[in-house]
């Protein structure tokens, strides 16, 4: 119940890109209509709200662009999913300034950890290798996304909310990037397999080549900083975390595979 909450933090969304290409019709009931009722909810109860955003608003970047996502990056969306949380994101934004939404934003990069769904990458590869099926890296695997732990991402998360100004926009990111190919490698090699044992398949529709965030502002104004920084060890923590917990994530596996596999993926 809103009415008895202290904030609002609003994770609620359809998060997954190709699900958006597949069917977008979710992506806007979820995060538009989604964000609308909450913002409503939070409104009418005079709630702190903290809204949770992601980089892909911002579009992709040049593998070679020496600038990164800032919180100053005007908004550029590639996909069903990345414009819907765009527009979630301004439906908060016009809330502060229209109504007084006691609110802030937040967009963070690519996260990782435990109980990620396996449609996601990282732990799609780690449970098809579980299972003997060959990781998949869609076109290429040049595509660059900028790695944090979701306990990292929580962190931030916390501090805004304690600390962060109400109206603005904080950009979260632990200066991990890594293209797809490197990931794939280091997960092979540590579940013990040749680093060449994956598939190129067929590539995102509309896929973003990159995303880096420059997390200055809040590192500098609430003097977050990221505990995960070592990729290498948090990806062999993620391996351990699937081994030992297929009965979370096993429900899933089958008719998530039999979705890519209809896409070609
Ligand atoms: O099997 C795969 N093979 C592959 O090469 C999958 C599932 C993905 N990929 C590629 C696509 C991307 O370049 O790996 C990269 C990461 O893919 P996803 O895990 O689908 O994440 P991405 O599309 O980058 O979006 C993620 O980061 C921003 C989250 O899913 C979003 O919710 C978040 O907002």
């Amino acid at each position: 119940m809103v009415a008895d909450a202290d904030v609002v933090v609003h994770y609620a969304a359809e998060s997954h890109n190709d699900n958006s290409l597949h069917d977008p019709r979710p992506f806007l009931d979820t995060n538009i209509i989604g964000t609308y009722t909450l913002i409503e909810a939070a409104r009418n109860h005079n709630k702190r709200f903290h809204h949770i955003s992601t980089d892909e608003v911002y579009g992709d970047l040049e593998l070679d662009d020496p600038e990164r996502f800032t919180e100053q990056t005007p908004y550029n969306p590639s996909s069903p999913y990345s414009s819907t949380k765009a527009g979630s994101d301004l439906l908060v934004r016009a809330w502060v300034r229209s109504f007084g939404l006691q609110a802030t934003i937040s967009n963070c990069s690519n996260n990782y950890g435990p109980y990620q769904h396996v449609e996601k990458f990282i732990p799609r590869q780690i449970t098809n290798v579980i299972d003997g099926i060959r990781p998949k890296l869609y076109g290429k695997g040049e595509n660059v996304r900028d790695w944090i732990h979701a306990n990292d991402h929580s962190s931030a998360v916390l501090a805004i909310i304690a600390e962060g100004t109400i109206g603005e926009t904080y950009l979260i990111g632990a200066d991990g990037e890594k293209n797809n190919k490197e990931v794939v490698e280091l997960i092979l090699k540590h579940m013990g397999q040749s680093p060449d044992a994956y598939d190129h398949v067929v590539d995102r529709p509309g896929h973003d080549l990159r995303y880096a965030i420059d997390s200055t502002k809040l590192r500098n104004e609430l003097g977050w900083e990221p505990q995960f920084s070592n990729f290498d060890a948090g990806i062999e923590n993620t391996i351990a975390w699937y081994r030992n917990n297929e009965q979370w994530w096993r429900p899933q596996k089958a008719a998530t595979e039999a979705k890519y596999k209809e896409q070609g993926q």
